[in-house]
């Protein structure tokens, strides 16, 4: 069997930092994000009887790599064990290529772990439903989970394997504007970083407290509709991961001295009328949420400050002809 699946990247509005379970990759709070409309992976996985390959972008994936993607593959073997299918012995060739550039700070491992899961799971013969696709997706990555997700995500924190999986979430219309102030690789990874701030960041229990209110309020402000409301509450609790990260031992620092300016701006493009609020993730890059009328005039007021991108809501995980 040959499939292939396209997935895209997720910016997360209330952000996933921090993991219950590090092995079923369960986190200690939901999380909420928006589906990006560029930067995809396409993924195509052809069943073989010879030894699992991965080739990332034109070229052999180093071991590491290749490790982590055997090791979702043995999941979905598993999965196919257990429904009887004849394909869980098999090995897989698996060819990903990355449109986004490659080191632009958009989570490539959100759109590869969506894109594999949804290509393996139907190379290997599973039937499964978008909630157990996010599912399988999450035990690659835990933002993948929200990448299958078609456009607004939330991302339910659950308590085990089968209560953690991301749905679909109406929310207000917007737009994203990414600055890229800096491509280079990130120093500490998400998976490091989170173990760092559970281990020694005082404040790692008031994260998890506030960032369930968090969501709470996410949800009420995205059933209003209300996109001031939902444009603040971003705003703010992307401050509050990067303070409970910064308070490691020793210090874990993502946002470079550009990236504040970034946000110095959005505040005054806020006091010229332009509606526009700011997050970061584990890195320098900022992304900021506007209203889709505004998307040119803020991409404008920030294109000093590194490449630009600008995103609508994308679609989730799917399928793709292999001809
Ligand atoms: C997010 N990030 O919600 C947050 C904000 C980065 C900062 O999800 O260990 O790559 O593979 O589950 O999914 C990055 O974390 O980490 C992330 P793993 P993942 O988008």
């Amino acid at each position: 069997m040959v499939s292939a699946a396209r997935a895209h990247p997720n910016i997360a509005l209330v952000k996933y930092w921090g993991k219950a379970d590090d092995e079923l990759i369960i986190p200690v709070a939901g999380s909420m994000s928006m589906t990006l409309d560029k930067f995809a992976t396409t993924t195509q996985v052809e069943l073989t009887t010879d030894a699992d390959r991965f080739e990332l972008n034109g070229t052999v994936a180093d071991a590491k790599a290749t490790g982590r993607t055997t090791a979702f593959l043995d999941l979905v073997r598993n999965l196919a064990a257990e429904a009887g299918l004849d394909t869980a012995n098999a090995k897989a060739n698996v060819i990903s290529v990355n449109e986004g550039p490659t080191a632009a700070g958009m989570a490539s491992s959100a759109s590869g772990f969506a894109a594999l899961a949804t290509a393996a799971a139907d190379a290997y013969g599973l039937k499964l439903s978008p909630k157990d696709l996010s599912r399988l997706a999450r035990r690659g990555s835990g933002s993948a989970s929200r990448s299958i997700i078609d456009r607004f995500a939330i991302w339910h924190a659950g308590t085990s394997d089968a209560t953690s999986y991301a749905e679909a979430i109406d929310a207000p219309e917007m737009a994203m504007v990414s600055v890229t102030v800096n491509a280079a690789a990130k120093k500490v990874s998400s998976r490091d970083g989170m173990v760092a701030t559970r281990q020694t960041s005082p404040y790692y229990q008031a994260w998890i407290d506030v960032t369930k209110t968090t969501l709470d309020e996410m949800v009420l402000a995205c059933a209003a509709k209300d996109f001031t409301r939902v444009g603040e509450i971003t705003e703010t609790h992307a401050h509050r991961m990067h303070a409970v990260i910064n308070a490691t031992h020793p210090p874990i620092r993502y946002l470079a001295p550009v990236s504040w300016q970034v946000f110095d701006e959005v505040a005054a493009m806020r006091e010229d009328g332009i509606e526009a609020y700011a997050t970061a993730d584990a890195g320098p890059n900022v992304v900021i949420i506007c209203r889709p009328v505004d998307t040119d005039a803020v991409a404008a007021r920030v294109a000093e400050y590194g490449q630009i991108n600008t995103f609508a809501p994308g679609p989730g995980a799917h399928l793709v002809d292999t001809a």
